[in-house]
C-alpha cells in the first residue's frame, strides 16, 4: 500500500495455530502501522495486547475445580467466587466466553450426577 488507505480498511488477517490448551496473551510489540498524518504516528503504540482461551471443545472441562476426585459443594464454592471478577476460562463449563448462572447450573447438576 504504497499510497496508504484511508477510512475503515481490513490490513490483515493473522490466522493462529494454537498447539495445546491454555491461556496465551497476544501483544502487538516491535510493530509499526503508521498513519498518514504527516507525523507518521505509530497508532498501535497504545494498542493493549488481549489474552485469549483455547479450549478443545471436542473435552468437556473438568468440574472438579479442587481436584479432590468429586465434584461437590467446594468445587460449587470455588465457581461462586470466581462469577465475579477476572474471566478465568476453566470455570466457563459451556465455554460461551462468559461465566454465569449456566455454567453454576451444569456443576450444581454434575454435583448430584455423582
Ligand atoms: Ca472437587
Ligand atoms: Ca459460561
Amino acid at each position: 500500500m504504497d499510497d496508504g488507505c484511508w477510512g475503515e480498511n481490513l490490513l490483515t488477517t493473522i490466522l493462529f495455530q494454537p498447539k495445546q490448551t491454555g491461556q496465551v496473551t497476544i501483544n502487538f510489540a516491535d510493530v509499526l502501522l503508521l498513519a498518514n498524518d504527516g507525523q507518521g504516528t505509530n497508532i498501535l503504540e497504545d494498542m493493549a495486547g488481549a489474552t485469549y482461551s483455547i479450549v478443545d471443545k471436542s473435552q468437556p472441562l473438568s468440574s472438579d475445580f479442587n481436584e479432590d476426585g468429586k465434584v461437590g459443594l467446594a468445587d460449587i464454592s470455588i465457581l461462586v467466587s470466581n462469577l465475579t471478577g477476572e474471566y478465568h476460562w476453566h470455570y466457563d463449563l459451556n465455554q460461551d466466553g462468559q461465566l454465569g448462572l449456566v455454567d453454576l447450573s451444569i456443576l450444581i447438576f454434575r454435583s448430584m450426577s455423582e
